[in-house]
């Protein structure tokens, strides 16, 4: 059942993009009107009207949701800034998200075409579609030797992903983070993420007979008589509304091919779970189109922020000011390392540390496919939304862990698609450039020769066995392995090295980080859960020892 405060917050989401607010919060007289400034109890009241406010978060992924909920349940207002726009309002198809196959601006931030993951099939530029420019959901940043996507949006990489919610194991944890206190992860705040975003999974049984899980079924057969083991993943797309979906009942989002440009229905993002408490709490406010282009710290300590204002077909609406005492980074990896690197090099938060911008990974990374036997098939309903992976961590000398992800073209292709994530110990890092005013990344393509190297023997392994062979035909090419793009950045601003064992930025007073920015690089499983969780702990203790 919805909590009022869930409620309350997700009528105040939805009437927000009805009446095209670029300003989400619970009008006061929804909550008896609490003593939070009136200014931020008004739906229409522009940045530069708040003057000063307490805390700022930037980002709302999922660092900065939990850090906003947290810290709102603890009676402190929140202003929350996200340069990309609001998901709930149908576009004039009826849809809150644009078709896979069809796509318009709604699929990609400010792009002329869509660049999707796959380039071609069968070797055609059949895949990407012109579009016209605008505030879409799904972004590729792309640097010289690497491209990395992410989401933009109210809930950030929430909207976009393949809602896999896996905890890490254990002893990759401590290796990756030693001075956090394992214990303390795995007893309480694993759990508490868990809980909050809503992470359930498929029933087995129905796996078994699911026909949009054939893929699956088949992967799993090989990878098992290849002799690795196999295991379900969690997830926080609804396995019951899914259920309802291949049995005809309710409209298809995972069996109707949608997932990278947004799901039209199934999944808990984050404008479903955090965020819909934390504007119903009545004390969160969350600016939308509204990017953070500059921080400085103020005489007396506080952070004065710089935010431009874009509309959706990225019209500059203003520039604006606003400042606080505290602020919070949950720009994602790319977003706040760039913010931080910008503000040392061009001399506006000088005491940075060199640290920031260093310690950069992409989990291991790597996509790859294989063409089955034509008495193979994998179905042509595919449910976009993995529910199974190899999991081979525990080799000590090739630890991998191969989520089973479908090809969902709509009719039968004989591929098995993986997203691999690998143990690769290679690190980039950010430069600022001041040409472009943008922090670049330095990642070289041989940095990841360990991680195709790490894939190619467990899948050569299962070709092997099978007599089956690579897809060439669909990352660009000829490759077999898509070295060049990756859904999980992670680190530039590395827990315990540029900020102390809780996210305060090393050199300043009031400023953290919350996000994907703190995990050095590396985690073994796709990161969200390990991201909540880590900021549930941290804001924790930040409440106890700085607002005390
Ligand atoms: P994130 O969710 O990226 O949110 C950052 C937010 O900050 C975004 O909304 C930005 O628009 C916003 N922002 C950035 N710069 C500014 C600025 N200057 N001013 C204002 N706003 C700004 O950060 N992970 C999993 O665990 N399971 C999966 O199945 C999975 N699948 C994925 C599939 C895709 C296609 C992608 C792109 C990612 C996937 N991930 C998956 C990764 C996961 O979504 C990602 O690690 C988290 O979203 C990162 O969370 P953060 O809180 O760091």
């Amino acid at each position: 059942m919805l909590s009022r405060r869930r409620f309350l917050g997700t009528a105040a989401l939805q009437s927000a993009a009805a009446l095209g607010l670029s300003c989400i919060s619970l009008p006061s007289r929804a909550t008896g009107a609490r003593s939070f400034n009136d200014a931020m109890a008004l739906p229409k009241a522009t940045l530069s009207q708040l003057g000063r406010v307490p805390a700022i978060v930037i980002g709302t992924g999922y660092g900065g949701a939990v850090t906003a909920l947290r810290l709102a349940e603890a009676g402190v207002p929140v202003v929350m800034l996200e340069m990309g726009r609001l998901w709930t309002q149908p576009g004039s198809d009826g849809k809150v998200f644009t078709k896979t196959l069809s796509p318009d601006g709604r699929a990609m931030w400010f792009k002329d075409k869509t660049e999707a993951p796959l380039k071609t099939f069968l070797g055609l530029d059949v895949i990407n579609k012109k579009i016209p420019r605008y505030a879409g959901v799904l972004d590729r940043v792309n640097y010289d030797e690497m491209s990395v996507y992410v989401g933009r949006g109210v809930g950030g990489g929430s909207l976009v992903n393949g809602a896999m919610a896996v905890t890490p194991a254990r002893g990759y944890f401590e290796q990756m983070l030693p001075s956090v206190n394992a214990s303390e992860m795995y007893g309480t705040y694993f759990p508490r993420a868990n809980a909050q975003l809503g992470v359930n999974q498929v029933d087995p049984a129905w796996f078994e007979t699911a026909a949009c899980y054939r893929y699956a079924r088949v992967s799993r057969a090989a990878a098992n008589q290849a002799g690795f083991k196999t295991v379900f993943v969690p997830s926080v797309y609804n396995a019951k509304y899914m259920e309802a979906e291949q049995a005809n009942a309710v409209p298809r989002s995972a069996l109707g091919q949608e997932v990278i440009y947004g799901n039209n229905a199934g999944k808990l993002s984050l404008d479903k779970t955090y965020l819909a408490d934390a504007v119903g709490t009545g004390r969160v406010t969350i600016y939308t189109l509204h990017e953070v282009r500059r921080i400085e710290q103020q005489s007396n300590g506080d952070y004065l922020l710089t935010v431009r204002q874009i509309d959706e077909v990225g019209n500059v609406l203003g520039s604006f000011q606003v400042s606080c005492g505290k602020l919070f980074l949950g720009a994602g990896s790319l977003g706040t390392t760039e913010l931080l690197v910008r503000a040392r090099d061009t001399g506006t938060l000088p005491k940075l540390s060199t640290q920031v911008g260093q310690g950069w990974g992409h989990n291991g990374n790597v996509m790859t496919a294989r063409a089955n036997h034509l008495w193979n098939p994998t179905g042509a309903v595919q449910s976009t939304m993995p529910a199974m992976g190899i999991n081979d961590w525990a080799n000590p000398a090739n630890p991998v862990f191969a989520e089973i992800t479908p090809l969902p073209t709509g009719f039968e292709n004989w591929v098995s698609m993986y997203l691999a994530i690998t143990r690769n110990p290679e690190r980039g890092h950010f430069e600022y450039d001041a040409a472009t005013d943008t922090a670049k990344l330095r990642w070289t393509r041989a940095q990841n020769t360990i991680t195709v190297n790490s894939a190619k023997m467990m899948f050569d392994k299962i070709n092997q066995q099978q007599g089956t062979v690579y897809r060439t035909d669909l990352f660009g090419g000829g490759k077999a392995f898509a070295d060049d793009f990756c859904y999980h950045p992670l680190g530039g601003c590395v827990l315990d090295v540029a900020t102390d064992n809780v996210g305060r930025v090393k050199g300043y007073q009031g400023l953290y980080v919350t996000d994907s920015a703190l995990i050095p690089g590396s985690i073994g499983v796709n990161p969200f859960v390990t991201i909540t969780a880590l900021a549930e702990r941290n804001i924790e203790r930040v409440l106890a020892q700085d607002f005390a």
